[in-house]
């Protein structure tokens, strides 16, 4: 006879799909406000693969898409992710909007406009409010956000 009741059911349901989550193995969420962010985010991406860590990429926009980044940041960490990299350029909300919707660390890569030599997106990445910190990287500085989550991960 089982002894499994209705409740020890439903927390051994809850452990396999955080085993499952585990297993899928994806411990850093790449987002960047724009596909045209893409190139200037890959190294971050490349980085991580060549250290065996398994990301995913995403575009979303913290202006365009408000719904889509809410949505990702308040479920990263029950999807097994560590560490956020996000990116943007111009008026950079992304990383810090983020780091406002998730207790995970939060990197963010401020991306070279047209503009202010990429210091407007710098400022808004960096200019982060006490309790809500972004760990900035330099402008166009992905490769590094890759070495820092590695070394998050690794701590
Ligand atoms: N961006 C997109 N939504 C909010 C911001 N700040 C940024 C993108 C991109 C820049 O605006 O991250 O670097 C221009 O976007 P696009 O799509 O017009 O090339």
């Amino acid at each position: 006879m089982s002894d499994i009741t209705p409740e020890t059911q439903t927390e051994a349901q809850i452990e396999q799909i955080e085993q499952e989550f585990e297993e899928s193995g994806t411990l850093v969420g790449i987002i960047m406000g724009s596909k045209n962010d893409m190139e200037k985010m890959l190294p971050a991406q490349k980085y991580l693969d060549e250290q065996g860590i398994k990301s995913e990429i995403h575009v979303m926009s913290a202006h365009r898409d408000p719904d889509k980044v809410h949505e990702f940041c308040t479920t990263a960490r029950a999807r097994g992710l560590k560490v956020i990299i996000a990116g943007a350029g111009m008026s950079a909300a992304l990383p810090g909007v983020a780091a406002a919707q998730t207790d995970l660390p939060v990197i963010g890569v401020p991306i070279l406009g047209k503009s202010l030599g990429g210091l407007d997106a710098l400022l808004s990445a960096v200019q982060m409010p006490p309790g809500i910190p972004v760990a900035c990287v330099a402008i166009d500085g992905a490769k590094n956000a890759g070495v820092l989550a590695a070394r998050i991960i690794n701590a």
